[in-house]
């Protein structure tokens, strides 16, 4: 078998590229290690920025995101039980869209076979072979046969934990990470949100965030400590602990009702430096990973795709230095979003173990911050997202 490039992982970013590229008539196959709805049952991000609408609808899937996606023009960050609001829509001029990973990977998955894609889902071992030469290959295994592609290109679309990173030989990478000393427990409900808007909360037993999916589904954020097992967490407890941590208006109008979803994610910020070896980009959680405060995660993972789909259509039509930009000009944006999701981290979440001093310097900093237009603007224009590198 021969292809331009073989993508690796059908999450957001190897969906997204894959259809950029096949629209630029460039010729990929998509190998994923998972069926297809072990992929769509991951409850993940919920925010797009701006860019990320914009890529989606270049892409010919934004159609029921524009439908049934919420436009948000603002959010609250709450302080020890007050409420500040961040007008998003007032400070930059522009808004944010709840709207599901779920949902957007659902309508990516649908247009690929629309449009005729290949996807090869359940594709075992994965190896990628010859990346410094001027022809790599990409085996795996499928259906108990092992099968090879030849292709110009590779692009690794899977996430933190994939092959794509780890195929690089040691000491081209440099990596950079920090982990939390605490998670996320998530609960995902068939309940009315608390609140038309998001809430990020700040409180003396932890943060806690208020989102949603749609106007009856709601989803649900605790900080809890690392030694914490899901299963100690029975829905009671989930939503006396909530309450806690709300304001007490909020607290006394919050719904409750069965769990959908449950489960605890560990945050960590990490970076890898280059994104390129030879013929192969990381794209997306492959080669970066934010704590979720920001929202940034699968908003990077787009302005990734962004520059790699420019650059790759570039590579495969004969510009074979394109690949080497793909690093420096997505770099760039990336740190950026990690200083954000990392400083709101550290606002917003309990430390345990901080010294009082740091303690009340955080408190005044972020006190500050909510007080002043110029703190309030900052925190807005990086949440709606920075602009997109210029490939040109
Ligand atoms: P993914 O989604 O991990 O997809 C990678 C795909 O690759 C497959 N794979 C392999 N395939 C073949 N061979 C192998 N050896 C393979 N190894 C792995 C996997 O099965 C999978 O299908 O990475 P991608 O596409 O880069 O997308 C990144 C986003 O998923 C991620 O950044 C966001 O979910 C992060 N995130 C958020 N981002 C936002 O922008 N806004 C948010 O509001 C937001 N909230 C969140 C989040 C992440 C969270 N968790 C659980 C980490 C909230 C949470 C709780
Ligand atoms: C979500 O709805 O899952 C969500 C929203 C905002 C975040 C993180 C997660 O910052």
């Amino acid at each position: 078998m021969k292809t331009q490039v073989v993508v690796i992982g059908a999450g957001p970013s190897g969906l997204l590229l894959s259809q950029l590229l096949a629209r630029s008539g460039v010729d990929v196959v998509v190998l994923e290690r998972q069926r297809p709805e072990y992929v769509l049952g991951r409850i993940r991000a919920g925010v797009l920025e701006r860019g990320t609408m914009e890529m989606l609808r270049q892409a010919g899937a934004g159609e029921r995101m524009d439908r049934e996606g919420l436009p948000h023009d603002g959010f609250h960050v709450g302080v020890d039980g007050e409420l500040h609001h961040i007008d998003l829509k007032g400070l930059t001029g522009c808004s944010v869209m709840v709207y599901g990973q779920t949902e957007l990977t659902r309508d990516l998955m649908e247009l690929r076979q629309r449009e005729g894609g290949v996807i090869h889902y359940g594709a075992a071992d994965v190896q990628i072979h010859d990346l410094d030469g001027a022809r790599p290959s990409v085996s795996f295994t499928r259906h108990g046969r092992r099968e090879r592609i030849e292709c110009d290109y590779v692009a690794g679309c899977d996430g933190f934990h994939g092959v794509s990173r780890r195929s690089i030989p040691a000491g081209v990478l440099t990596e950079h990470e920090r982990v939390y000393p605490f998670g996320w427990l998530g609960l995902l409900s068939d309940t009315p949100p608390v609140d038309d808007e998001l809430i990020y909360s700040r409180h003396p037993r932890g943060f806690s965030l208020c989102s949603m999916r749609s106007r009856s589904r709601s989803r649900y954020y605790l900080q809890v400590p690392l030694t914490e097992k899901v299963e100690d967490w029975s829905d009671g407890r989930f939503w006396d602990e909530l309450r806690g941590r709300l304001p007490q208006a909020h607290a006394e109008r919050l719904v409750t009702g069965p769990s959908l979803e449950k489960s605890i994610a560990p945050l960590r910020s990490f970076v890898v430096e280059p994104m390129q070896y030879g013929r192969m980009i990381l794209v997306g959680d492959a080669a970066h990973i934010v704590p979720p405060t920001g929202a940034k995660g699968l908003n990077l993972a787009a302005s990734d795709v962004y520059v790699a789909w420019k650059l790759l259509a570039r590579a495969c039509a004969g510009d074979h230095d394109a690949l080497q930009r793909y690093s420096p000009l997505c770099l760039d944006r990336i740190w950026k979003a990690q200083r954000f999701s990392w400083w709101l981290t550290s606002l917003l979440h309990d430390f345990p173990d901080t010294p009082m001093f740091d303690r009340r310097v955080r408190e005044a900093e972020l006190s500050y911050l909510l007080s002043s237009e110029a703190g309030r603007r900052s925190i807005a224009e990086n949440y709606v997202g920075l602009p997109f590198p210029e490939t040109d």
